[in-house]
Parts: structure tokens; C-alpha cells; sequence
């Protein structure tokens, strides 16, 4: 009923509010989310994805009015999948408006999200989140501000001595040195002097000399310590100052973003992911966009030799991919690369759904890997209406119809079934979208979906097994930090690097459930370093069949070494009884916990 009531007011809203979300053709990936208007990007690096923190101005906005933020995250640079808003003003007790910039980082297992917000006093504080996931959800870690009477935009970062440092503030620019457990600071914050020299000089302003304007981001690269802001205003363009420690001196370095798209508030994050550099910033380049509903998008750039900063441009194409995006595992419908007309919520299964669903809505899904073929089309789908159909569709949203899924009324907008149907043939690599048609309406909810068929049709069953996509399709079994590797590599320009490992059977892996054929016999190559010690490895696979857990040495073990590769070579028979629910592919070492390399993979 909750969910019935929200569809009509959604409904009556979006008759009211003349700002329509969405071209009905969209061939841009940049901005990158467009069911909702997102605000000031907090990038992350986390375990081979991108995890990015934003604000989210309200729609129709005409001024900063933000409640809540959200998360998005990325294997690939352009399908991102929502994570919905784990963190709002209601987290804080004592917060009362104004969610804006923050950012997160990780430290020890948990992640500690610094945000400004306003107290019903009127006065602005810093508050911290934090969680054992990067995803949520987070709760408030001290019950109170962590400082008060504090400016706005907090960037935190950690040095490589450990000492971590929260810069802020607009109009000043401050920082504070955060103790190690990240929730209190040592001493009293210490205000940055905007100098001419440090930050350039501003005209016609005698209050505010320099162009500094808020918005810091620090981070260091390659012993360069940098402070990228937001500058002047208004428009704001943003630029950026260097120094060789952490606390100064800076140098004014120029602009890297002109005045451009739209938004008179500019606000940028940077990172580094899987050997590329990467911009992200806010425009208003959305339908209805503008200075109060903006977009966050993102650029790939390369710093110049010096370290220096390249002019960056926005686009509307945004950066290409990294790989490409297996559909044999199950994918989120919420990871999308352009949504036309949808919405999101939270499921009841867990994570979120794509709901709000028309006649003639469309999802993009970029890059999609199928092989040498697809057979059947699955997804996990609930209607209080009658249902309607999935069309799956390649190169556009009037592409190639490769299948059509009927999709029935489940009796509730959370009463959730899985559909399948059969695909005319999908083979190769396209861009999936998947379409909406039906009566009037809202059509049905979408929560998840999957192919089946013959992946690498007797080839890989890995995806990405030569890792030059970096650490895509990918995770750690059990734990570990898995990383993308130039350093070090046995083929190509990347190699797999797992630390952290707690214990043997700690390794990179993938899921290999949709991809294995029962009976059939599998010969298994990988190649394996350790940054140190001797340890024994092998590649295993974990068969979960019947509710029970079996282990099939795909490998057997051999001693591996830090001064060149080994291969782990061996061919096993890979079969079960029942209904296979899991089979993970890994690679672990007999005994200890070092740190592995891993390259050119294959199980074929
Ligand atoms: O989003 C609200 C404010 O606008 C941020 O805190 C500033 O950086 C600017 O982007």
C-alpha cells in the first residue's frame, strides 16, 4: 500500500513539476546518473571498484536543499550501480539541513564518511559516519559534531606516515591533524594562509584576495602533494595548488576545469583506478539542470610528465570502459550506464530496485560481454499491475531484438519472481538495452537479471583472465585488498595483486556459477609471484551443490617465489549432484598469508 500511495504521488509530481528527467533517446554516459540529481563527487578506490559518494539536490530545487547522500559504485567506469542513500540528515540527531560536501575514505576495515551540516542553531559542524562496508549503512560515530562551528567541505586524507589530515572550509581554508582512530583530532584546527602565492589572486575582491573559493581535495601522487578546489565565484571553475608536504607550502598551479555546463557551483574529486586518472565534477547537464539540480560526471585524463594538470574539458561521452561487464553473473538492475525514465528504491530483497517503469523506458548497459553466445534471459521481477515485457535489445533502444520476456503481474510491487525466456542469439560484445513496454502506467519492478548460455564457448570461463581489465570481474575470496598491478606483470601491462590476506585460502577469484559445464573436464593454467617469502599455491574451486560445499583442486600446489613467475598448471574433472547454486574460482596458498601476484589465468 506504502508503495502504491508513493507511485501516485510520484505520479502527481511529475504532472505538477515541469522538470522532466531524461531524453526518450539518450546517447551520452556522462552525467553519470540520471535518475536523480547528484551533487559534489567524493570518488573511492576500494577493492578493485570505484565507490563514489555524492549529495543529491532535491528536484526543483532553488537553492542547496539536500537531505540526504548517496553511493554509486563502478568496476568498469561507465555501468555504475546504485547503492541507494545510507547516510541522511536523520543520521545525525543533532543536524538539521544541508547535506553537502563530504568524503569518505577507508582505514583499518571500516569507512569513515566526513560531511558538513547545519544545526537547528544555525551554526555549520562537521559530522563522521562510519561503517564496515563502503556501501553502507553508516551510523553517526560520535553522537555529536566532530567539529563545531566548523565550514563547509571536508576532504580527508591519510599521509603515508599514517598521520591522517580533514581540510575545509569556505571561505577560510582549514585543516586539522585526525588522530588515528579517525573520530577526534589533535590540537585546534589551523587556518591555511590564502596567499596570492599559494592559491592566485582574485580581482575586484578585497574580502576574499585569492581565488580559492571551497571545495579542497588532497591527495598526494608521486611525493606531489595536491589541493584541488573550487575557484572564485560566481561561476566557479576549478584549480588547483601544489606543495611538498601535507600542510604547505602551496603553490598556485592554474586552472584544470574552465567555467563550463551549466551549474555556478563547481566541486571536483580525483583518483587513480586501474592505470588511469580520473576527474569527476558536477554540472547541469540533466534535463532541468542547473545551479540547484546538478549532475555529477566524470573525465579520464593523463597528468602531463611534471605532475601538472591538463586542461579537462566535460563531455558528454565521459571516459571509455574498463572491460566489459559479464552478464553470465547476476547484474543489479540499478547498474546502469544511462537510465531513460526509471527510478530507483530500496528492495526488499535487499540493495535496490528499478521501479517507476513505463511504456518505453529504457536501461543502457554498456559493453556487455556475451561471448559466443547467449541462450535464456532471467530476471527477478514484481507487478502490482499487470507486468508488461522486457525487450532486450543491442546498439540502441531500437537496436536488434535479440529476446522478449514476458513479465506477469506478481501481485505487489515487492512480490518478487524470477522470469525467464529465450534469446534469438546475443553474441560477442554490445551495448544492452534493456526496454520497457506495456499498458499504461507503472509497468513492474525490476530487481535483478542474468543470461545464460556459452560464455567463452569452450574458451575462458574467467572473465578478464589475462587481467588487463584490470581487476574487473574479480574480488577476493575470503580476505584481502585486491589491486590492479603495473609494476610486475608476467604478460601484457597489468597483473593482479592481492595483500591483506588473514588466511590461506584468501586469493583473487570469480564466480563461476553460470559458466561450468557438469562433467566436463577443465585444464587450469594461472601464473603466480609473491612480493616475498615462498609459499605454495593453487587454484582451487568451491562447488556449493545441494546446500553443500565441495573443493576441487583445479591445480596442484607448487612453490612460488619473488624473483620471477611460476605456473600453476593442472586438469580436474568438475562435476556435482543436484542443482549447482555456487562455484567460485580461486587462487589460495597451502599455507601462510603473502602477498600474491596473479596473471594470464585460464580455465578452459
Ligand atoms: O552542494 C552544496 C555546496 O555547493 C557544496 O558544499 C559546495 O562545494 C558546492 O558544490
Amino acid at each position: 500500500m506504502k508503495l502504491v500511495s508513493r507511485r501516485g504521488i510520484a505520479l502527481i509530481t511529475s504532472l505538477l513539476c515541469v522538470t522532466t528527467f531524461l531524453p526518450a533517446v539518450a546517447r551520452a554516459d556522462n552525467p553519470i546518473v540520471q535518475t536523480i540529481y547528484t551533487a559534489d563527487p567524493a570518488p573511492l578506490v576500494h577493492n578493485g571498484r570505484v565507490y563514489l559518494y555524492t549529495g543529491h539536490d532535491e528536484d526543483g530545487s532553488t537553492w542547496f536543499t539536500m537531505r540526504e547522500w548517496r553511493v554509486w559504485s563502478s568496476a568498469d567506469m561507465v555501468n555504475w550501480t546504485d547503492h541507494g542513500s545510507p547516510m541522511s540528515l536523520s543520521t545525525f540527531s543533532w543536524a538539521s539541513a544541508d547535506a553537502w560536501a563530504g568524503q569518505a575514505i577507508e582505514r583499518n576495515g571500516k569507512f569513515y564518511w566526513y560531511v558538513p551540516v547545519r544545526r537547528s542553531n544555525g551554526s555549520q559542524a562537521i559530522g563522521v559516519g562510519v561503517s564496515d562496508s563502503p556501501t553502507g549503512p553508516f551510523r553517526d560515530a560520535l553522537g555529536r559534531p566532530l567539529i563545531e562551528n566548523a565550514e563547509i567541505d571536508p576532504s580527508v586524507f591519510i599521509d603515508d606516515d599514517g598521520q591522517a589530515y580533514l581540510y575545509y572550509g569556505n571561505p577560510n581554508l582549514w585543516y586539522v591533524r585526525l588522530n588515528a582512530d579517525m573520530i577526534s583530532y589533535s590540537g585546534s584546527p589551523t587556518r591555511i594562509p590564502l596567499t596570492t602565492a599559494g592559491f592566485g589572486a582574485r580581482s575586484g575582491s578585497t574580502s576574499r584576495p585569492t581565488l580559492y573559493e571551497e571545495g579542497p581535495w588532497v591527495y598526494k601522487r608521486n611525493g606531489l602533494y595536491y589541493m584541488v578546489f573550487a575557484a572564485e565565484c560566481c561561476s566557479e571553475y576549478i584549480a588547483y595548488s601544489t606543495a611538498p608536504g601535507p600542510t604547505g607550502p602551496w603553490t598556485y598551479r592554474g586552472t584544470i576545469m574552465p567555467r563550463q555546463g551549466g551549474s555556478f557551483t563547481n566541486h571536483a574529486g580525483v583518483i587513480d583506478f586501474n592505470g588511469g586518472s580520473y576527474f569527476f565534477y558536477h554540472n547541469g547537464a540533466l534535463p532541468g539542470g542547473g545551479g540547484f539540480t546538478r549532475s555529477v560526471a566524470v573525465e579520464r585524463f593523463a597528468y602531463n610528465a611534471n605532475g601538472t594538470f591538463p586542461t579537462i574539458n566535460m563531455t558528454t561521452v565521459g571516459p571509455p570502459q574498463v572491460g566489459t561487464l559479464n552478464p553470465y553473473v547476476r547484474q543489479e538492475a540499478e547498474t546502469i550506464a544511462w537510465a531513460s525514465g526509471v527510478e530507483t528504491e530500496p528492495s526488499t530483497e535487499g540493495g535496490m530496485n528499478v521501479g517507476w517503469i513505463e511504456n518505453g523506458d529504457s536501461i543502457k548497459v554498456k559493453g556487455v560481454n556475451f561471448g559466443t553466445g547467449a541462450t535464456s534471459f532471467s530476471a527477478r521481477v514484481a507487478s502490482a499491475t499487470s507486468g508488461g515485457n522486457i525487450e532486450l535489445r543491442l546498439g540502441s533502444a531500437t537496436g536488434t531484438l535479440v529476446g522478449t520476456c514476458r513479465v506477469p503481474g506478481t501481485g505487489g510491487w515487492q512480490t518478487w519472481t524470477t522470469v525467464s525466456c529465450s534469446l534469438n542469439g546475443a553474441a560477442g560484445t554490445h551495448d544492452l538495452y534493456l526496454r520497457f513496454t506495456g499498458g499504461g502506467g507503472s509497468l513492474f519492478n525490476l530487481n535483478w537479471w542474468q543470461f545464460s548460455g556459452t560464455p567463452g564457448g569452450g574458451g575462458n570461463v574467467l572473465t578478464n583472465g589475462d587481467t588487463e581489465g584490470g581487476a574487473t570481474g574479480w574480488s577476493v575470496f575470503g580476505s584481502g585488498t585486491l589491486s590492479s598491478n603495473t609494476a610486475v606483470t608476467h604478460g601484457g601491462t597489468r597483473s593482479l595483486l592481492i595483500t591483506g590476506r588473514t588466511g590461506s585460502w584468501n586469493g583473487p577469484g570469480q564466480d563461476v556459477t553460470a559458466k561450468l559445464t557438469n562433467g566436463k573436464s577443465y585444464t587450469t593454467n594461472v601464473w603466480v609471484r609473491t612480493q616475498s617469502g615462498t609459499p605454495s599455491a593453487k587454484a582451487t574451486l568451491a562447488l556449493t551443490a545441494n546446500g553443500s560445499t565441495s573443493y576441487v583442486q583445479l591445480t596442484p600446489a607448487a612453490t612460488v617465489n619473488a624473483n620471477g613467475w611460476t605456473l600453476l598448471t593442472g586438469t580436474a574433472t568438475v562435476s556435482w549432484t543436484g542443482t549447482l547454486s555456487g562455484a567460485t574460482f580461486y587462487v589460495e596458498t597451502a599455507a601462510g598469508t603473502d602477498n600474491l601476484y596473479v596473471d594470464d589465468v585460464s580455465m578452459q
